[in-house]
């Protein structure tokens, strides 16, 4: 008999969309001992907050979050409202002791980060950012790679995440859709909202990062404001490029931008190591680039392994070899392995904690652009 636990989701745009998929998916395929009723949504906007709660079968709605905090019968609260929101409400929700879902990234910077660290800790409640790249197959199937040992030594890590939505100087910064463009609601630009996926990624991957040198652009530096009319300065980074090294000794280079025309969301990464070497794009999320040095000379050369079958990552819970699943299927992973580990008592990756990693690694990236220098980075 699954337990239910009630879940009360913040925020009704695209994440709350992937979240809701995933807490009506996730008992249809994977056997847990939970399982999530979808209780409250709560959004700014009365009848959009009713419209998202008859779509998706919430059983009720609100305007007000901390209604949801307040609730006895919220057993998760799901955190998927801007950035500048993150730190008040999953501190209230802490505080409240309830287990807790928050969007990446996880605060504006690591100085508010470590605070929501600290409070979640104390309450001793399950948390759980939000970087579901980690938790796409042909993802978790790299990293089983490299913890086998298979690549070797491992000299350098290079990801990039590229988009174009943001070139034309008539998108306005503010508001309900163009928030990530203004800094006050999302800290940063494209350090935080994608590089931070990047690095997530490759600190789980690869290890800690040591030292970053970066630089930043923002390419349109007035925009008009969604929420006051005016046109005001743009605070947020368009484009971050930086390189780094990694405590293992490896050589890191990451590319972001929202200006590359024709890309929408080209996530990759390629890693090289002493024997093979792994590449993945998110474009082509099913499939994992591997090259192995080890092979005959005469066959050698890079395969396209099709991350389908059952004996790899999550693939078991899905459909038959050679059938398979997107992008909406990561954040139904993520709620599996929560609900699974919440169950065992067991903390999920990537914990608040492991998140404030990923954040000092973007505010040093921010601080080098700024300084023109080399930053370390210490994680105490
Ligand atoms: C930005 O366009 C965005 O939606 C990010 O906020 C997401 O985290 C990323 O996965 C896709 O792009």
């Amino acid at each position: 008999m699954r337990k239910k636990i009630n879940v009360g989701l913040i925020g009704y745009g695209f994440m709350g969309r992937t979240h809701s998929n995933a807490y009506c998916k996730v008992n249809h395929f994977f056997d847990l001992p939970y399982e999530p009723v979808l209780h409250v949504v709560c959004g700014l906007e009365e009848d959009k907050a009713k419209a998202f709660a008859d779509q998706w079968g919430y059983r009720s709605y609100t305007t007000d979050w901390r209604k949801v905090i307040e609730d006895d019968e919220i057993d998760l609260v799901d955190i998927c409202v801007p950035n500048n929101v993150h730190a008040e409400i999953a501190m209230a929700a802490a505080k409240a002791g309830k287990a807790i879902l928050c969007e990446k990234p996880l605060a504006l910077n690591g100085k508010q980060a470590r605070e929501m660290v600290e409070v979640v800790e104390k309450a001793g409640v399950p948390n759980l950012v939000s970087f579901n790249y980690r938790r796409v197959p042909a993802v978790t199937l790299a990293k089983q790679l490299i913890d086998e040992g298979r690549l070797g030594r491992i000299f350098h890590y290079r990801a990039n995440f590229l988009q174009d939505w943001t070139i034309s100087a008539q998108v306005p910064q503010g508001g309900m859709a163009t928030w990530r463009l203004d800094v006050k609601a999302a800290g940063s630009g494209v350090t935080g909202d994608l590089l931070a996926h990047c690095i997530d990624t490759a600190m789980w991957h690869n290890g800690h990062i040591k030292s970053v040198c970066a630089m930043t652009e923002t390419f349109v530096k007035e925009r008009m404001h969604a929420e006051t009319g005016k046109v005001e300065k743009v605070g947020i980074d368009d484009a971050c490029m930086f390189m780094c090294r990694f405590e293992n000794g490896s050589l890191g280079n990451f590319e972001s931008t929202r200006y590359a025309r024709g890309h929408k969301a080209l996530y990759t990464f390629e890693i090289n190591g002493e024997h093979a070497s792994i590449a993945w794009d998110l474009h082509d999320l099913h499939r994992l680039s591997y090259f192995d040095h080890r092979d005959d000379s005469i066959v050698r050369g890079w395969r396209s392994i099709h991350v389908t079958d059952a004996d790899m990552p999550y693939m078991d819970k899905w459909w038959v070899p050679g059938l398979q699943i997107g992008y909406e299927h990561s954040f139904v992973h993520q709620i599996a392995d929560f609900l699974e580990n919440l169950a065992k008592g067991k903390p999920t990756s990537p914990t608040f904690s492991e998140a404030l990693e990923t954040q000092l690694v973007c505010d040093a990236v921010l601080s080098s652009a700024k300084k023109g220098a080399w930053e370390e980075i210490s994680y105490r």
